[in-house]
């Protein structure tokens, strides 16, 4: 993976806040309704990042505008919508609509922006707005005026931005083979530039808005794409049903394309195209936990399907859930940093770590994935309450209860729907934080750092920076390797490398596993003296002021 990303590229740290919980809908509107779902969340205490506005922000489907009364005022609204913590990511699609005076048509014309029949007339296909032209993004000045025309979407404060329609889809055909295009100025055809059509849009999409952002990290999510599109594109799985057999395509999925370098990757929670049954929706929202992007989202027409739309039983489990995640994102924020440099994805098939143990691919282990370095995932079905776990090699602490499974076996557990049968690896170092509301909001002062006792030594590079800006490529990170070295009786928090200063003042050791006999941790470091030491009957913590030196915590 790490030789093939290589050659095809690693995605680059994408914004923190897009590691959130996002909530879509085909479509949120108008902008009361945007706005009361905001409100929903913050009131409900129930995390997110991230609300979309699918096509009918539009005037009538025309890509850059919006819609003069379903959404008059959209800097207002983004503003009212940032002032809660909310980043609003708006839908794009090729298709420009055919209409003399609307500017991106006018433009497109004049400048031979557009794919073009043999004869030079420009395509045409019906999609949404009804008849349009295709902007070639194959063409370099094609993809340098798509780019800039975000600054419509960015003025009002967007800075997230959906790709549909990529493959390109039209209406009722496939865009015929002979239709031209410049292909980087050596010319050619559909026929050679169709899976590239795709990769090319979310390039020049996230080469504008990047531009654009003066600074910040956009957000790009696409359906089609290409070898590549890590470098510029999140992605989701498509238009999937809300069936249990599809939720775990999509685990297979998500893992698949993880091995093809796509590492930001996840279906639509509770599946597209249909009503989720309230149990399939608990525990696809309990999955997206430890999914690279979690995003739920549904058809037209289709019922509510916020985490509050089944219930008081519901909500509170979506809640524990999304918290989950908001605990997680040290940890996976922490994966993606890896993702950026190694290709190495977030979820990982069995096959990547456990290559010649032949039990992983076994058809009823298949979807047993890991997430980041440490944490198995074994997902149950929303009617299986048991499921037969295969345990790799090593030994398996459960998450949620601490009990502890002997790997190369298969073994029985609970799998009720509030409690996803999740692990962490003997030897497993795992950064949370207290949950927040959204990504950006004021963290708890205080980093816990899981470690689960394992009989061997092991490390593990914990990242952080600003989760907004590119300043990290100037050095403004703050990166640490942590070695659990059981034998020394030893965790070391290595001299962080950069100059940002962490979020966290104060950092928590937290000892999972290890033997009743801890009785007593010292921690030694220059010159900040541990503040509190806590022992707790089966495990130990303690807590000390972050510093930048070497931090020796011996039990
Ligand atoms: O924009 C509407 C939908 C969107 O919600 C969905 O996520 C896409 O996959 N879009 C497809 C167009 C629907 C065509 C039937």
């Amino acid at each position: 993976i790490e030789q093939y990303t290589f050659l095809s590229g690693r995605m680059p740290l994408p914004p923190l806040w897009s590691l959130g919980f996002q909530q879509c809908r085909w479509s949120y509107y108008p902008d009361s309704e945007v706005l009361s779902l905001a409100r929903s969340f913050r009131q409900k205490k129930i995390p997110a990042d991230v609300i979309y506005l699918d096509i009918h922000y539009m005037d009538a489907y025309k890509i850059f505008t919006s819609h003069p009364d379903r959404f008059p005022h959209p800097k207002t609204m983004i503003e009212s919508l940032k002032s809660m913590g909310f980043h609003v990511v708006t839908i794009v699609d090729p298709g420009i609509k055919k209409e003399v005076g609307y500017s991106s048509y006018d433009e497109g014309v004049k400048n031979n922006y557009f794919i073009k029949y043999p004869n030079g007339k420009n395509y045409v296909g019906s999609v949404w707005p009804g008849e349009c032209h295709f902007p070639d993004f194959t063409k370099p000045a094609t993809r340098e005026w798509w780019g800039k025309s975000f600054s419509s979407l960015i003025d009002p404060g967007v800075d997230g931005f959906w790709n549909d329609m990529n493959e390109p889809a039209v209406w009722g055909q496939s865009i015929p083979d002979l239709v031209r295009v410049d292909f980087d100025g050596t010319q050619s055809t559909m026929k050679e530039a169709h899976n590239v059509y795709g990769m090319q849009m979310a390039r020049s999409t996230f080469e504008g808005t990047r531009a654009l952002l003066k600074g910040n990290r956009p957000f790009v999510l696409t359906r089609a794409g290409y070898s590549g599109i890590q470098r510029y594109s999140a992605i989701w799985t498509g238009d999937n049903v809300p069936s249990d057999d599809h939720m775990m395509l999509s685990v297979r999925l998500v893992s698949s394309m993880g091995l093809a370098g796509m590492a930001f990757a996840g279906p639509d929670i509770s599946g597209f195209s249909g009503d989720a049954t309230p149990d399939l929706f608990a525990r696809w929202l309990s999955l997206g936990t430890y999914t690279p992007l979690m995003r739920s989202h549904k058809q037209y027409g289709m019922k509510r399907h916020e985490p509050w739309s089944f219930g008081e039983e519901m909500e509170a489990s979506s809640r524990t859930s999304i918290e989950q995640r908001y605990r997680l994102i040290p940890y996976i924020y922490s994966a993606f940093y890896q993702t950026s440099q190694s290709g190495l994805p977030v979820a990982r098939t069995l096959a990547i770590d456990y290559t010649f143990d032949e039990k992983v691919y076994w058809s009823q282990f298949q979807n047993e994935y890991l997430f980041g370095d440490n944490l198995l995932i074994a997902p149950a079905s929303s009617t299986e309450k048991y499921l037969n776990v295969y345990f790799p090699e090593g030994s398996w602490y459960r998450l949620s209860s601490g009990q502890l499974y002997q790997g190369n076996q298969a073994t029985v557990v609970e799998s009720p729907l509030d409690d996803l049968p999740v692990f962490a690896r003997a030897g497993a170092i795992i950064p949370m934080q207290g949950v927040v509301q959204y990504t950006s909001e004021k963290r708890s002062d205080t980093l816990d750092i899981h470690v689960y006792f394992g009989p061997r030594a092991t490390s593990y590079t914990y990242y952080e920076d600003d989760g907004i800006t590119y300043q990290y490529e100037n050095g403004q990170y703050y990166k640490r390797i942590v070695t659990f070295e059981p034998e020394k009786k030893e965790i070391t928090l290595h001299a962080a490398e950069g100059i940002y200063r962490s979020a966290f003042s104060m950092i928590r050791i937290v000892l999972h596993g290890f033997a009743p006999d801890v009785r007593q941790i010292v921690v030694k470091t220059k010159n900040l003296p541990a503040e509190r030491t806590t022992i707790a009957e089966g495990g130990a913590s303690v807590i000390f002021r972050n510093s930048t030196d070497d931090i020796i915590v011996k039990w």
